[in-house]
């Protein structure tokens, strides 16, 4: 008799048990999904937008992705330095995007750059700069 309600006791305790691993590990894959930032909302990443403005208000996290939309034809997404980025210089960049649709998963802090590398679009204006907290 005491030997079945110690065996539903025990049962009951590795189901809490099981319940809260699983709880602690959705809580952790949560804690760990960043952000998306669709850059200039739904307009993307033109012409004729003020990225500036777009950051205003935004917070932008370690593991945070920006994701670019942007006729690939037009435009490219290139990650330079503070340098290239107030001059527009193209030679020495960081890295190069040009899928049309590139989700960029930020994993630093501090400042970051990309302009557009197409034609004089950075010189018009197309240009991102984020400044990343933990
Ligand atoms: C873009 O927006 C920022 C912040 O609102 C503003 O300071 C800046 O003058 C704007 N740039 C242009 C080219 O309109
Ligand atoms: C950016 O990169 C260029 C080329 O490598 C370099 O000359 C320049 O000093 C860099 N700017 C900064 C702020 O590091
Ligand atoms: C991005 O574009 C590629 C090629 O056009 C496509 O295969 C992929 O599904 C797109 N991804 C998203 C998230 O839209
Ligand atoms: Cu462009």
């Amino acid at each position: 008799m005491y030997g079945k309600e110690i065996i539903m006791l025990l049962h009951q305790g590795s189901c809490l048990i099981i319940l809260s691993i699983i709880f602690s590990l959705c809580s952790l894959m949560l804690k760990s999904e960043g952000a998306n930032h669709i850059v200039g909302d739904s307009s993307g990443w033109e012409l004729l937008a003020n990225f500036t403005s777009w950051t205003q208000g935004r917070e932008f996290h370690v593991g945070d992705v920006l994701v670019f939309n942007y006729n690939r034809d037009q435009h490219n997404v290139m990650q330079v330095n503070s340098t290239a980025y107030a001059d527009c210089g193209r030679d020495n960049y960081i890295s190069l995007f040009t899928k049309g649709n590139d989700s960029i998963v930020i994993s630093e802090v501090g400042e970051h750059w990309f302009i557009c590398a197409v034609d004089d679009h950075c010189e018009n204006g197309q240009k991102l700069s984020i400044d990343v907290v933990p």
